[in-house]
C-alpha cells in the first residue's frame, strides 16, 4: 500500500528490520551511513535499494532533518554502489519515490538503482 510520507518513522518497517538483522537481504555494500542489497523484486536487470541507517521516511524527511554529515555520507555511498558494481560507463538510474502519488510503499527511505542494461526511456 502506497504510505503519506508525511508520517512519523515508523520503525517496524520491512527496511528498519532488515538493518536490525531482523530480516535477511543480498547485501551489495554498507558503510557508517547507508545500506545497500538487492530488491526482492526487480525492475531491472540490476536493481539494487540503498538505504540510510537513520531513521527516515522519505527524501522529504532526509532532506529536512537529517544532519549534513548523514546526507553527504549517503549521497556517497549510494555514488560507491554504482562504482563498486562498474556502472559508471555504462550508466544507471536512481530513483526515489516519496508518498502516494509516487506509490511509496516502505516508510524508510530508499534510492532504486536501475542497471544492467538499456533501461528505456523514463516512464512516469
Ligand atoms: P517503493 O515502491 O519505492 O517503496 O519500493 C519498495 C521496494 O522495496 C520494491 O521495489 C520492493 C522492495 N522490497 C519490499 N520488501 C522487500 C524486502 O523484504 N526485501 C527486499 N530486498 N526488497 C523489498
Amino acid at each position: 500500500m502506497a504510505i503519506d510520507a508525511t508520517l512519523p518513522y515508523d520503525d517496524s518497517n520491512i527496511f528498519a528490520r532488515i538493518l536490525r538483522g531482523e530480516l535477511p537481504c543480498k547485501k551489495v555494500y554498507e558503510d557508517d551511513h547507508a545500506l545497500a542489497f538487492h530488491d526482492i523484486n526487480p525492475q531491472a536487470p540490476l536493481h539494487i535499494l540503498v538505504i540510510p541507517k537513520g531513521a527516515y521516511v522519505s527524501w522529504d524527511d532526509f532532506s529536512e532533518r537529517g544532519s549534513d554529515t548523514e546526507i553527504a555520507g549517503f549521497v556517497r555511498a549510494v555514488g560507491q554502489v554504482a562504482r563498486d558494481n562498474g556502472l559508471v560507463v555504462p550508466g544507471y538510474r536512481l530513483l526515489a519515490n516519496v508518498g502516494p502519488d509516487s506509490h511509496q510503499e516502505v516508510p524508510h527511505l530508499h534510492v532504486h538503482l536501475f542497471a544492467g542494461g538499456p533501461l528505456g526511456p523514463m516512464l512516469t
